[in-house]
């Protein structure tokens, strides 16, 4: 075995090789938790780490139209499921103006570090357009990490063309290790000239997701596994999944939840499966965490997404727009800013290592979650009205833990709040005890702490981690006194409705 794989295969984690402990498992692991060839290569990739995904962008490009497989959580009006949510529809790009694309973006957006090819079908079964792509780029922006995201069904036949173009990583959606589960998500594939359907289906495909995935860890391409969470079809069976992935090398476990509603028109959308609430996906996240790394801040991106993970500047760069645009691929000035950007990261990771050393000592079994309104950078500094979604940390003696985000509407429109909006808001935040933002007017203030959270903005524009480890010491203080009671809060809603933009 390559010695990167077996590095990958040896790194758990979760305080193995020291670090904070568990406060740094999963994609949050840093600088101190990873062999230094590893953390080169997930150090600015927003997905893989997520301490990187305050600060780094990425770009997708919708260059693979055609899919070989059939998932029944798809409308094939749509982006692949896979990484997008339902409902979306990207604009589709021919490898040259894709590659412009990427320049474009690259030049106004300098911490974009990574393109990824993710749709709008599966970027292995459009693999002309896809490698076109990547070899374009690669020989105009060749700092730019290369990314892909693919059913698996043809990975092992393009393993060599993946390490030719440097892709350094690799997302396979894996949903099931056994066929008789796989039956019940897809209804078909297309395999060998021929449509092939039931459980020899998912037979073929999970043989091939694996022997990929094994092809691509003893090369050292990381990978990093998606899984949509569906209740009763695969919920239980996805700790076997993990432990399959973990056992072929993947470095990631990305455990999604179902969106699902009848206007997605999906074959689960009209049958009425329903997605995971909040409580139950993080019970299963957490479940897995010991055997692997666990990435919890996917935001389920378009196959057109631009920007911070949980921002999208698609917007600015339509085929239109950039055909319009003089690009100038100015590397130095790229690196200068990314510099900037570094600095920033390393103040913050600094603040929230300070405050930490402060709670040492402190010993209980208590646990919150937080909710944060920031627009990047590891700072609150987002109002509360303009808050598209929520970051969610988990608070304990041993730090703050990134654990989610909730997609919520936006419940300023225009001057004034919207009272549907703020009702969504709540029920998205229902199992957090307080919720940090910028700025807050009354009246929401006030819902807020009807529902049983405490709005905050005493911590304005401050970094993130440490504001929020600042908070519970206070909180510790406080039930300490006996000033409030600790309490278990209620389960939240994961939004289900139809995706129309970001
Ligand atoms: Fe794109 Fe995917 Fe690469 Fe990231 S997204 S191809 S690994 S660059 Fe990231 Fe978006 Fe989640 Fe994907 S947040 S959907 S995991
Ligand atoms: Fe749809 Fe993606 Fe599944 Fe293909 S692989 S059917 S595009 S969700």
């Amino acid at each position: 075995m390559d010695d990167i794989m077996q590095k990958m295969a040896e790194h758990k984690g979760c305080g193995t090789s020291g670090g904070s402990g568990k406060a740094s498992c999963g994609s949050g692991a840093g600088e101190t938790d990873l062999p230094p060839e590893i953390w080169e290569k997930v150090k600015n990739h927003p997905c893989y780490s997520e301490e990187a995904h305050h600060h780094y962008a990425r770009m997708h490009v919708a260059v693979a139209p055609a899919c070989n497989i059939q998932c029944n959580y798809c409308n094939r009006k749509y982006d692949c499921a896979n990484e997008s949510r339902p409902g979306v529809v990207s604009e589709r790009l021919t490898p040259e103006q894709a590659t412009k694309k990427v320049l474009a973006v690259a030049s106004t957006i300098p911490q974009m570090t990574v393109l990824g090819i993710a749709g709008p079908g599966d970027a292995l079964a459009n693999p002309a357009k896809t490698f076109k792509t990547f070899e374009m780029i690669m020989e105009t922006a060749p700092d730019i990490k290369l990314c892909l995201s693919t059913n698996g069904l043809a990975l092992p036949d393009y393993v060599d063309e993946i390490a030719k173009y440097n892709v350094d990583h690799v997302t396979i959606t894996i949903n099931m290790v056994d066929p008789e589960v796989g039956a019940k998500i897809y209804p078909w594939i297309f395999w060998e000239h021929k449509r092939v359907t039931g459980v020899e289906a998912s037979r073929i495909l999970s043989e091939r997701q694996l022997k990929g995935l094994e092809m691509l860890s003893e090369r050292g391409i990381l990978c990093k596994v998606n899984s949509v969470m569906i209740p009763g079809i695969n919920d239980e069976h996805l700790v076997e999944v993990n432990k399959a992935v973990k056992s072929r090398g993947a470095f990631l476990h990305n455990i999604m939840p179902l969106i699902s509603a009848p206007e997605h028109g999906t074959v689960f959308g009209l049958n009425g499966q329903r997605g995971p609430s909040a409580q139950e996906l993080k019970a299963l996240q957490d479940a897995c965490e010991g055997e692997m790394n666990m990435m919890r801040h996917c935001r389920q991106c378009r196959a057109d997404a631009v920007g911070l993970l949980g921002e999208d500047r698609s917007a600015e760069f339509t085929t239109e727009k950039i055909m319009e645009m003089d690009v100038q691929y100015d590397l130095s000035s790229r690196q200068a800013y990314q510099a900037k950007v570094e600095e920033e990261r390393q103040a913050t990771v600094s603040a929230k290592k300070e405050e930490l050393e402060s709670l040492a000592g402190e010993f209980t079994d208590i646990k919150i979650l937080v909710a944060v309104a920031t627009k990047g950078g590891g700072r609150i500094n987002e109002h509360f009205g303009h808050a598209k979604e929520f970051q969610v940390y988990e608070l304990s003696t041993e730090g703050a833990k990134f654990v989610g985000h909730r997609r919520v509407d936006l419940y300023c429109q225009g001057g004034y709040g919207e009272e549907d909006a703020l009702e969504t808001v709540i029920r998205a935040i229902q199992d957090c005890t307080a919720v940090f933002v910028s700025k807050i007017g009354g009246c929401p203030k006030n819902d807020l702490i009807k529902a049983g959270i405490d709005p905050v903005d005493q911590y304005a524009l401050e970094f993130i981690e440490k504001s929020a480890i600042a908070y519970f010491k206070d909180y510790l203080a406080k039930v300490k006194s006996g000033e409030i009671e600790h309490s278990e809060r209620a389960d939240a809603t994961i939004r289900q409705g139809a995706y129309i933009a970001a």
